[in-house]
This record gives C-alpha cells, sequence and structure tokens, in this order.
C-alpha cells in the first residue's frame, strides 16, 4: 500500500479521523488555502478535494495547488469522473459508485482515469462508495439506487460486496448537504460486517452527530458543507471547532 493509506491506518489504530472536503466548484484557491491551514491547526487528518460538477481542470489544479502550499496536510481526490484528477494531489479515492445504475459510473469514469493516475503518480485507494437516501447531488449526478434509510442491510451487503471485490475503504454518502447524515443504525450493522475502514459523509454538521457516528462504528468522518457555508474564516473555525470539539481526540 502507498504512503497516505499507510499514514491513514497509522492514525487508525491511535484514534478516529476526520477528512474535512472542499469542493474547488464553490471555493477559491485563496479560501482553500485559508481553510487547510486552519484545518491543519485544529488537528483535521487530511483534506479531500472534488465534487459532482465543476471540480475539474485548472480549477481543480489551483485549489490543490494552494492547499499543498499552505498545509502539509495529505490532500485525497474524492472525483466525480475521470475529470477530477489532478497532478498536484497526493492520493485519489478511486472510488467506484456500487449501487450506480449507470455502468460509467462504476468502472467507465474509472477506466478512463486510470491511465492519467498513473502518469501523474497518484496514489491509488480502492474505495466502494455508496450512495444512501437522500443521495443529493451525487445521488442524481451518479445516477444511483440511493439505499433506502431504514434499509440498512442493503448498505451492508453492497459494502461487503465492495470489500470482496477488493476495495479496501469502504464511503457511506448522504450527499453533500443531506438534512441528516446517514443513519446510525445504518452505520452499526455496515460496521458489524467489514473489516476494512468505514468513511460517512453527508450532512454532518455537529460534533454531537460526529460523536453518535463513530460510536456506531464511522471510522472517518468528512465533512465540507458546514464549513463551506461560513461567511467569514472565523465562522469557518468556529463551526470546525465545534464539531471537532471532545470527538477527534
Ligand atoms: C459529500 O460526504 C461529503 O460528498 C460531505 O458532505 O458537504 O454535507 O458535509 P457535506
Amino acid at each position: 500500500i502507498g504512503k497516505v493509506e499507510k499514514y491513514i491506518h497509522e492514525k487508525l489504530e491511535k484514534k478516529k479521523l476526520h477528512f474535512v472536503l472542499i469542493d474547488p466548484d464553490d471555493t477559491s484557491p485563496e479560501v482553500a488555502g485559508k481553510l487547510a491551514r486552519v484545518c491543519e491547526e485544529l488537528g483535521v487528518d487530511a483534506i479531500m478535494v472534488g465534487g459532482s460538477t465543476g471540480a475539474e481542470g485548472e480549477v481543480l489544479d489551483n485549489v490543490v495547488r494552494s492547499i499543498k502550499d499552505n498545509s502539509s496536510l495529505p490532500v485525497i481526490l474524492f472525483p466525480g469522473s475521470h475529470g477530477g484528477i489532478s497532478r498536484y494531489a497526493d492520493a485519489i479515492f478511486f472510488m467506484s459508485l456500487l449501487n450506480s445504475r449507470n455502468p460509467f459510473f462504476i468502472t467507465g469514469a474509472q477506466a478512463l482515469g486510470a491511465f492519467t493516475v498513473k502518469k501523474f503518480g497518484i496514489e491509488p485507494i480502492p474505495m466502494a462508495y455508496i450512495v444512501v437516501e437522500p443521495g443529493e447531488t451525487v445521488g442524481w449526478v451518479g445516477d444511483a439506487r440511493p439505499i433506502p434509510r431504514h434499509k440498512p442491510k442493503l448498505a451492508a451487503a453492497y459494502a461487503l460486496a465492495g470489500q470482496y471485490l477488493g476495495m479496501r475503504l469502504v464511503y457511506l454518502e448522504a450527499g453533500s448537504g443531506a438534512p441528516e447524515p446517514v443513519p446510525e443504525e445504518m452505520v452499526r450493522v455496515v460496521k458489524s460486517v467489514i473489516d476494512v475502514p468505514l468513511i460517512v459523509g453527508g450532512g454532518i454538521k455537529s460534533g454531537e452527530q460526529a460523536k453518535k457516528l463513530i460510536k456506531s462504528g464511522a471510522d472517518i468522518i468528512v465533512t465540507g458543507t458546514a464549513i463551506e457555508k461560513a461567511k467569514s474564516l472565523e465562522e469557518a473555525r468556529k463551526r470546525l471547532e465545534a464539531i471537532r470539539n471532545g470527538v477527534f481526540v
């Protein structure tokens, strides 16, 4: 396994992790750099960069570069398709949207992006990506058949299948900006069947929510919107502190 994956595993031996997602479509390189600094100061473990719309090309490159210039945190790409690859990132969640109806999001974009990842020397981390209701933008764009919130076993079946297909992380996604995160019961059931680390994201806005999800079995919590919506850097810092307070120690 590569450097970033090793870093994740070593940290997980000691604590639960918190990744912050920055979407280049909504965040300028300058703001991304400042946010990354705040993230590093507060002990965030990695920055993910990506989004379903517009996180490509120069826009993406500039955001990744600014984060790298302003922090030493690993930058992990979180691509919406093969367009979401930047040579300046450290690693890429090489993900498959397992419950999509469209093979493009399961293996098509992956095939189109594979040589680019190799050429740029970005560390690929194979990941099972499972979209849960409501799914928000990624559910719609990715043509997912979102897992019903009251059907944790369906999520667990996809997660275990992902692990058996060789994926080394499972990501349960409620969708960016979801009104509620993935249900705790679903996290519990998924965690009880897999052996690889479990990432949970979408709709997490408070430390209380993060804590409950971690208690239920999440290994890594992802937050994006919570700080993206902040009107100033100070507000972003406060929101981040509130999410992290007493949870990620
Ligand atoms: C979205 O899971 C991430 O892909 C983060 O979601 O923006 O709701 O924090 P939020």
